[in-house]
C-alpha cells in the first residue's frame, strides 16, 4: 500500500469513527488519536523523507487535505453534540410560569412581643415614651424608691435573685419608671411613660411561673390627676388586647408604690361576662394591677406631692397571651418550639 493508499484508508476510519461518536469526550479522543503527534496521519506526513522530491509535494498536499476534512468532520460532529446537548437540557429545564412559587419561610415576631409591640403602639399614639433600663438593677431603684425599704415585709412578694447584696435582677420593670421620674424636668411638662420589659424572680418554674418574665408598667404624673384617668387609660388597654366591647371593674387592693390601690378585671371575652371556664364562671378575669402613685415614691425621686400626682399601672404580657390565646402554660413561651411560635404568625 502507497501513502496516499494509506491514507486514504485513515480518513474513511477517521470519518467513520466521527461519525458514530455520541459525546465531547469521544470527539477530543478521535481527534488525539487520528491528528496528534502519535496519530496516524503525522507518521505518514513523517515518512514522508523517503519519497522523492517530485512525489512529495502531491502526498503532503494530499495529507493536508486530508487532516483539513477530518478537522473539519471533528468541528462539525462536536456542534451536532453540542446542539443536542443544549436541546436536551432545555427541553427538561423548561419552566412552567404556572406553577405555584417556591414559599419562603420568613419566620414570625414572638407572640410575647406582638402583645408588647401593640401596647408600645397604642401608648405612643397617647404621646407617651417606651423606656428601656438596666435587668441588672440597684436594690435602690428597684425596691427602695418604690417605698418598698429594706425589711419591709411586701419584698416577701417578689422573691429575688440577689447579685451581691445591693444588686439583683430586677423583679419589676418600675425601677426604669424610678429612674426616668428621678430625671424628669417637670417645668417641660408632664411624665407619661411605658417600661416594657424582663424581670427575673426566684420562683420555682411550674405551669403559672417562670423565673423570668414580662412586664409593661406605665406612669403618668402631672398635675390633677385622677382615678378617671387611670380607669380611661385601663379600659383603652383591655379593649385593644381583648377587643372593642370589654368593659373593666376596679377592686381594691395593696400595692407599695401605690395608693389607692386597685386589681383590674375584664370583662370575659370568651363569654362576654355570662360566666365560662376561661373566667371560673364569675365572667370577669383578673389582667392588671394600677393605682394613684404613693406620695413616698414621688418624693423619694424629687417630686413634690404636694403640687403632683399620678397614676401608675402593670400587666404581665405573658398572662395577656396565656389568657388571649388558651395558653395553659407559661413555659410554652421560652422553650423555642417553632411549632408553637410559628401558630402565632400574622401572616394569617
Ligand atoms: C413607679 C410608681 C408606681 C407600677 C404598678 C402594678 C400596680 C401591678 C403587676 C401586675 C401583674 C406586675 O406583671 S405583674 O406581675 N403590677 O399590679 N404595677 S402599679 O407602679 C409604679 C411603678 C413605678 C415609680
Amino acid at each position: 500500500m502507497n501513502l496516499k493508499e494509506k491514507l486514504a484508508e485513515q480518513k474513511e476510519q477517521g470519518l467513520a469513527e466521527i461519525k458514530e461518536a455520541k459525546d465531547l469526550k469521544k470527539i477530543n479522543d478521535i481527534r488525539v488519536s487520528l491528528l496528534g503527534k502519535k496519530g496516524p496521519i503525522t507518521e505518514v506526513l513523517r515518512g514522508m523523507r523517503d519519497l522523492s522530491a517530485e512525489e512529495r509535494p502531491k502526498v503532503g498536499q494530499f495529507a493536508n487535505a486530508i487532516r483539513d476534512e477530518l478537522t473539519q468532520a471533528l468541528a462539525d460532529k462536536k456542534d451536532e453534540i453540542e446542539v443536542i446537548k443544549m436541546a436536551k437540557k432545555l427541553e427538561k429545564e423548561t419552566i412552567d410560569v404556572t406553577l405555584p412559587g417556591v414559599p419562603v419561610t420568613t419566620g414570625n415576631t414572638h407572640i410575647i412581643t406582638q402583645i408588647i409591640d401593640q401596647i408600645e403602639k397604642l401608648f405612643l399614639g397617647m404621646g407617651f415614651q417606651v423606656v428601656d433600663g438596666p435587668e441588672v438593677e440597684e436594690d435602690h431603684y428597684n425596691f427602695e424608691m418604690l417605698n418598698l425599704p429594706q425589711d419591709h415585709p411586701a419584698r416577701d412578694m417578689q422573691d429575688t435573685f440577689y447579685i451581691t447584696e445591693k444588686i439583683l435582677m430586677r423583679t419589676q420593670t418600675s425601677p426604669v419608671q424610678a429612674r426616668t421620674m428621678e430625671k424628669h424636668d417637670f417645668s417641660k411638662g408632664p411624665l407619661k411613660m411605658i417600661s416594657p420589659g424582663k424581670v427575673y424572680r426566684r420562683d420555682t418554674d411550674d405551669a403559672t411561673h417562670s423565673h423570668q418574665f414580662h412586664q409593661v408598667e406605665g406612669l403618668v404624673i402631672d398635675k390633677h390627676i385622677t382615678m378617671a384617668d387611670l380607669k380611661g387609660t385601663l379600659q383603652l388597654i383591655a379593649r385593644t388586647i381583648f377587643g372593642e366591647d370589654r368593659e373593666i371593674r376596679m377592686r381594691p387592693s395593696y400595692f407599695p408604690f401605690t395608693e389607692p390601690s386597685a386589681e383590674i378585671d375584664v370583662s370575659c371575652f370568651k363569654c362576654n361576662g355570662k360566666g365560662c371556664s376561661v373566667c371560673k364562671y364569675t365572667g370577669w378575669i383578673e389582667v392588671l394591677g394600677a393605682g394613684i402613685v404613693h406620695p413616698n415614691v414621688l418624693e423619694m425621686a424629687g417630686v413634690d406631692s404636694n403640687v403632683y400626682g399620678g397614676f401608675a399601672f402593670g400587666l404581665g404580657p405573658d398572662r395577656f397571651a396565656m389568657l388571649k390565646y388558651g395558653v395553659d402554660d407559661i413555659r410554652e413561651f421560652y422553650l423555642n418550639d417553632v411549632r408553637f411560635l410559628s401558630q402565632f404568625s400574622q401572616k394569617g
